[in-house]
């Protein structure tokens, strides 16, 4: 019975650590999300925005859900890159934080990867949500994602 008792406190610890955890909070001029800081690059292509995010100790924000998704939409201008490219491979999109993307919410007709345009490796989320794939060199916002306890 005791050791039931010491299991559940454990257990307790746990999940109070993972609801309540108390990582420290974003500098100014960064948005807090979950436990992570957030911060909008300057209007420019996908790999400066990416150099920007590096420059900062941070990555280039891949959504990894809706929620998160629907945070980053906050700070569009008038569109984000996503931080997922098919470069590599194409069709196969890889997120500058070295996972393959868990979640996308592509457009009727997307990733197209329009040859018209160049040929388009680049994902960008548009202000209702929907993603598209562009031209990399081409334009945009991004956002900078870096852990909370990264500032501390
Ligand atoms: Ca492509
Ligand atoms: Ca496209």
């Amino acid at each position: 019975m005791a050791n039931f008792c010491i299991l559940g406190v454990f257990l307790f610890a746990f999940v109070v650590g993972q609801t309540t955890a108390d990582c420290g909070e974003c500098p100014e001029g960064w948005l807090m999300f979950r436990d992570f800081c957030y911060k909008r690059t300057g209007y420019e292509s996908y790999m400066d925005a990416k150099a920007d995010c590096a420059a900062l100790g941070a990555q280039l924000a891949a959504p990894h859900d809706a929620d998160e998704a629907n945070f980053m939409i906050t700070m569009i201008h008038p569109y984000l890159w996503v931080g997922c490219n098919d470069i590599d491979t194409e069709g196969t999109f890889v997120c500058c934080d070295g996972t393959v993307s868990t979640y996308t919410n592509w457009r009727a007709g997307e990733p197209n990867d329009a040859q018209s345009n160049g040929g388009e490796d680049c994902g960008v989320i548009y202000g209702n949500g929907d993603y598209n794939d562009i031209n990399c060199s081409w334009s945009s916002t991004g956002v900078c994602k870096k852990h909370v306890t990264a500032f501390l």
